[in-house]
């Protein structure tokens, strides 16, 4: 219960009348002030304390007295107040706060030598001497700086006439750090009146900024033990890692500083070859790459944290002949570090020009590198006279985070006098002529990887010949038409259609087929396929689509028939077993929906969290797709490639444990008896490029035993799993890693986004990729499964796809994981690739072996 008493009142022993007391039997109790009296004998023997009235009386008679307690009071009162104040002064408002800022300055009159490159030459020193009695003359001329400056050191020179970088200390009273702030940003060179003129009369500050820095970085350009200057060689690329790379982790609390020059009217491209660096949510360590001498937020190029795959696109390209790399690490966290590389190109002065002809492509500064920051480039072009142009984009990223993709403030592509940023799917833009300007800008700071465009001429009235012209411009197939399947980007391609009788017409006017009504996805995008089905008031609607009533809702009985009711019943309970609750090792069931390796304790016994060295990627940063289905090395570390002898790629499985192996069982139960042969069978484990196989990070194995589900039904593809013992154990590495099983309550509900992996087929009657290959699909209602493969589809089997079609799993693809991103960023095996009616079709998505069904029976067989 809570104590309402007040703090100060705990252990102040008043007494107080017991609750039931009346007041009467309070007055007359034994317990009074006056028992004090006792404990005071031996101070004032024989002192009578007068009742309150009497004492009163005595005051009356002594106004001198009086007159001098009410002076004391007053003079007590003034004299805190004045204390009061003074602390205020000189503790808060006066007490004085170092501030830092870094700059850059352009120094004009002189020439750059290379002898400035080296901050330990005397030519250095001399001029740094120069440009430091110069900014601290700028300082004070300007009443709210020159006061506090305590320190100014200059840090580095590049060529332009000399742009000198430096960073600036001062100490300055709180109440005065906004005025410093202001006149910081404001500072201006034009007042070079000070004490002690340079040597050169010439030597002029053309200009000057200065950005307040994080005290951090402040240290770092103080501490040399981890600074680096690097100049590029002509033809030369040169590479660098952090300290200790790869053997050793890099070093705590450190802040180091690589400064990368090349030749005049040159550019730098860096690319990070390998990156580890602490995942930014579990630590403060992280690189930043400037496009100055400066480290400065208005012209740092990108900050990077965590880990990323070798195949991630980590080049950048300065806008000068300078580049600054700062790794600030805290004191938490071990990791490799990175390694780069580096090299000089010549400046690339004329972006953009002139394009003509019927049709050509073009592309950002650089691209696919990031582009470079300041930059602008204009392309005009032109296609032959009486035809239109168009010019659609194939790639399109110039995002940075917080910037409002309508105004598009900072990086921008305009076209037809309309600014698009962001990421972009396939973006078109027409004209009405048969010309068109394009134009690209980059601002000092953030860059992304740019675009690829194309351009081509078109029949003013017909755009697209044979084919369906969305109002975007994009041209589709005629049978995409009114299909119920959202092509065009601003689905003008659905708007105005008559629906068929196998439609169904949403509200807002769309045609969608009838099986996507009340499939619990909202098709519609306004969500009228779903409303019909909605259920009663006070009723709550199961996972599949039933409606009981609200009460019956975590009761502890399954009156859905998922399960679904019983699922998230708010604090996790022991309930009597159902087969939609999750059994603990000590027989206990809890309410929790997949509390396995979700990183709670969910089970007393905490068997939900044991054996969960599973499910985990080592490369924290994956990259974007769109368009291409490419995966990243090491994204799908549990992936296995069964080779056939002689065959080469045949089937997918999926690594459960140093050992064991999940595969489909028609992979070798078929109508080729030959494939029932462990000793045919070769595992790749590791491997993303099939051309790559000898790669150190591959590991190959043989197969010591098959088992093959006793119930699969090679008719029906009932029962479609298989397992397979390695010859010898794997080692697990970031390459190769097992995902987690699903126990046999775990739930994948319809619309959750699942990831397809394999090496098969990328079109229905095409070839095998050579490249692991990755799609992402959503888990679709059992019941609107089995309609649309009546009889077909037995408890099993889960349907996982698009109903849109054109992303599925195909041949070459069975076998292996349909992996499921859980709770606590893991992966658990929600199926595995068994069989379909062709591949990508509509209304036909793939079709996997439904794991958790087979937990026991894998448990059973592996240990697993
Ligand atoms: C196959 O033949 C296969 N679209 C696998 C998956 C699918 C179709 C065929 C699903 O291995």
């Amino acid at each position: 219960m809570k104590d309402y008493r007040l703090p100060n009142e705990r252990n102040m022993n008043i007494y107080r009348p017991p609750p039931g007391a009346k007041k009467k039997d309070f007055e007359t109790s034994g317990l009074k002030y006056n028992s004090k009296v006792e404990d005071m004998n031996g101070l004032e023997e024989g002192v009578e304390f007068l009742p309150t009235m009497n004492a009163k009386k005595l005051e009356k008679r002594d106004p001198k007295r009086c007159m001098v307690v009410v002076a004391v009071v007053v003079a007590c009162l003034l004299l805190s107040l004045l204390v009061g104040f003074l602390v205020w002064h000189f503790k808060y408002r006066n007490a004085h706060v170092q501030k830092h800022y870094n700059g850059h300055l352009r120094l004009t009159g002189t020439r750059f030598i290379d002898a400035y490159e080296n901050s330990n030459s005397s030519e250095f020193a001399a001029l740094a001497r120069i440009v430091k009695q110069m900014v601290t003359d700028i300082y004070k001329n300007n009443q709210d700086v020159g006061p506090f400056h305590k320190e100014t050191v200059i840090t580095a020179f590049s060529e332009g006439s000399i742009i000198a970088y430096y960073w600036s200390e001062f100490s300055v009273p709180r109440y005065k750090t906004e005025a410093l702030n202001n006149a910081m940003a404001n500072i201006h060179p034009s007042n070079q009146t000070g004490p002690q003129k340079p040597r050169n009369p010439d030597w002029r500050i053309q200009s000057i900024d200065a950005f307040p820095s994080d005290p951090d970085i402040i240290k770092a350009s103080r501490d040399n033990s981890c600074n680096y200057a690097l100049h590029a060689k002509e033809g030369v690329v040169t590479s660098f890692t952090t300290p200790g790379f790869p053997n050793s982790a890099y070093p705590s609390n450190a802040r180091c500083l690589w400064v990368l020059r090349a030749d005049v009217d040159s550019v730098i491209s860096l690319t990070f070859r390998t990156f580890d660096v602490e995942p930014c949510n579990m630590g403060n360590d992280f690189v930043k790459v400037y496009d100055s001498l400066s480290p400065v937020e208005p012209h740092a190029l990108v900050k990077l944290c965590g880990s990323f795959n070798p195949t991630y696109n980590l080049t950048f390209v300065s806008s000068q002949n300078v580049l600054l790399i700062m790794l600030s690490t805290d004191a938490s966290g071990r990791y490799p570090g990175f390694k780069a590389t580096f090299f000089q190109i010549p400046k690339n002065k004329n972006c953009g020009g002139a394009l003509t002809g019927v049709s050509g492509t073009f592309t950002s500064p650089y691209y696919p590198a990031h582009y470079p920051p300041n930059t602008d480039c204009v392309w005009n072009i032109e296609v032959p006279r009486g035809r239109n142009v168009k010019v659609r984009f194939n790639e399109f990223f110039l995002m940075e985070p917080g910037v409002p993709l309508e105004s598009c403030p900072k990086d921008y592509v305009e076209v037809n006098n309309v600014k698009y940023c962001g990421m972009r799917g396939k973006l078109v833009v027409l004209s009405k002529t048969n010309t068109i300007t394009v134009r690209f800008h980059s601002d000092l700071s953030f860059v992304d990887s740019g675009f690829s465009a194309e351009f081509m001429s078109y029949e003013s009235n017909d755009p697209c010949p044979g084919r369906f012209t969305c109002k975007t411009g994009r041209c589709i197939e005629k049978t995409l038409h009114c299909d119920g399947f959202l092509d065009c980007p601003d689905a003008s391609d659905e708007q105005n259609c008559n629906c068929t009788e196998k439609q169904f017409r949403c509200r807002n006017g769309y045609c969608k087929h009838k099986y996507w009504v009340c499939d619990g996805m909202n098709d519609c995008g306004d969500n009228s396929d779903e409303l019909q089905c909605e259920c009663p008031a006070n009723n709550f609607k199961c996972g599949n689509g039933k409606c009981i009533l609200e009460l019956q809702k975590c009761d502890g009985k399954d009156d859905c028939g998922d399960g679904s009711d019983e699922g998230n019943c708010g604090s996790v309970a022991v309930v009597p077993c159902q087969e939609y609750t999750y059994k603990c090792r000590n027989n206990l069931c809890v309410n929790k929906k997949n509390p396995e390796c979700d990183g709670k304790k969910d089970c007393s016994d905490n068997s939900d969290e044991e054996n969960c060295s599973c499910g985990k990627r080592f490369f924290s940063k994956q990259s974007r797709i769109v368009g291409g289905q490419d995966s990243d090395v090491a994204e799908w570390p549990w992936q296995v490639s069964l080779h056939g002898k002689d065959e080469g790629h045949l089937c997918g499985a999926s690594l459960i444990s140093e050992k064991w192996l999940v595969s489909a069982a028609h992979c070798f139960y078929n109508d080729n008896s030959r494939y029932m042969d462990s000793k045919i069978w070769t595992a790749f484990m590791g491997l993303h490029d099939q051309r790559d196989r000898a790669n150190n990070y591959v590991q190959q194995r043989s197969i010591k035993s098959l088992i093959i589900h006793p119930f699969f039904n090679d008719f029906n593809f009932d029962y479609d799993i298989a397992l397979l013992e390695l010859a010898s154990l794997v080692n697990f590495s970031s390459y190769i890693q097992p995902i987690c099983l699903p126990d046999v309550s775990h739930d994948f509900p319809p619309g959750k986004s699942i990831w397809v992996t394999g090496w098969g087929h990328t079109q229905q009657s095409g070839t095998g990729a050579s490249i692991l290959q990755k799609a992402e699909i959503r888990v679709i209602n059992q019941t609107t499964c089995s309609s649309l493969f009546p009889t077909s589809i037995t408890p099993r089997m889960i349907c996982v796809g698009l109903l849109t079609g054109g992303i599925d799993a195909c041949q070459g693809d069975s076998g292996g994981p349909l992996s499921s991103l859980e709770a606590d960023n893991t992966m658990f095996l929600a199926g595995i690739v068994s069989w379909g009616e062709g591949c990508a079709q509509r209304n036909k998505p793939g079709i996997y072996t439904r794991v958790s069904q087979l937990r026991d029976w894998i448990k059973e067989r592996t240990g697993v």
